[in-house]
């Protein structure tokens, strides 16, 4: 099945679904085989990762160059963070032609300003885009798509920029209008009340994405109470690499030798099977001369 409609059947499934991040080909592989349905392609994790901060300071090409390598070495469907969409409608419909070129399912825009800062940080003082001017940069993205079951998600800001619930209904409510297929719902509580809230009034008009990084600690099951459709791990294999790969650096640096180190790392076949060398023996017999 096309990765625009296995992204497309998981917005639509009754049951709470879940995408996890990734942020280059080798995380997107592993989040493959631990089974999940989707890869999130995180703009705060593929931007940490190339050394930048999530504030559009990554060029979209060199996003998109990184997607490609995601997209190449999977077979489950990307759904992209695609920040405000990199300008304004026009910059926006050219990112959705040039992320249906790669193969990737969807992607989801934010309701803020480019250059964006990332919703954690002082997410009070973001502005907020123009609703109307949103509504036509979802609206282009639609038109644009030339796969019709591409996803285009919008996602809604008000409530991490203290506007409340109100205009985030109000903002949600015209996103889905303009023609977006799910509305993102953030939230930077450690609480679910603000989601909840939200749900009561949203009464089940589009399915509803959440990302819940600060309300970690709320059961699942509080989740599929809501029906909320998909629930984005949006950092955590950024996270844990970080921690891995110093806990390993400070270890041969302080003990400057291996020995101590070889039994706790993935083995050097794993790596040469995720990267599918074995593809390329069989190729080899197939396509290279017998010498
Ligand atoms: C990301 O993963 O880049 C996101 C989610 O946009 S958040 O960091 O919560 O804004
Ligand atoms: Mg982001």
């Amino acid at each position: 099945m096309k990765k625009t409609t296995q992204f497309r059947n998981l917005i639509a499934s009754k049951q709470l679904e879940f995408i996890m991040e990734a942020h280059n080909a080798l995380s997107a592989k592993i989040v493959e085989e631990a089974g999940f349905k989707g890869i999130w392609a995180s703009g705060l994790s593929i931007s940490a990762a190339l050394g930048v901060r999530d504030n559009n300071e990554a060029s979209w090409t060199q996003v998109l160059e990184v997607l490609e390598f995601m997209s190449d070495a999977t077979s489950i469907p990307i759904l992209v963070d695609g920040d405000t969409g990199y300008g304004n409608f026009n910059n926006a419909r050219r990112l959705v032609k040039k992320l249906e070129q790669r193969s990737i399912a969807g992607v989801c825009i934010e309701d803020k300003v480019f250059p964006k800062s990332n919703s954690f940080i002082k997410g009070e003082e973001q502005p907020l885009a123009n609703i109307d001017e949103f509504c036509g940069k979802i609206k282009a993205m639609k038109d644009s798509q030339s796969d019709e079951d591409f996803v285009v998600i919008a996602r809604v800001e008000a409530l991490i920029a203290g506007r409340g619930l109100k205009e985030a209904l109000q903002r949600a409510e015209a996103y889905r209008k303009a023609g977006a297929d799910a509305i993102l719902i953030h939230s930077k509580r450690s609480d679910i009340s603000e989601i909840e809230a939200f749900v009561k009034e949203w009464g089940g008009r589009h399915p509803l994405v959440i990302v819940p990084t600060k309300y970690y600690s709320v059961p699942t099951e509080r989740f599929r109470k809501l029906s909320i459709s998909l629930a984005i791990w949006a950092n955590h294999n950024l996270r844990s690499s970080i921690k891995a790969m110093r806990e390993t650096s400070n270890q041969i640096y302080l003990e400057e030798s291996l020995i101590n180190v070889e039994r706790t790392v993935t083995p050097l076949e794993d790596v040469f099977r995720l990267q599918g060398m074995e593809e390329l023996a069989a190729a080899e017999k197939t396509y290279l001369a017998a010498s």
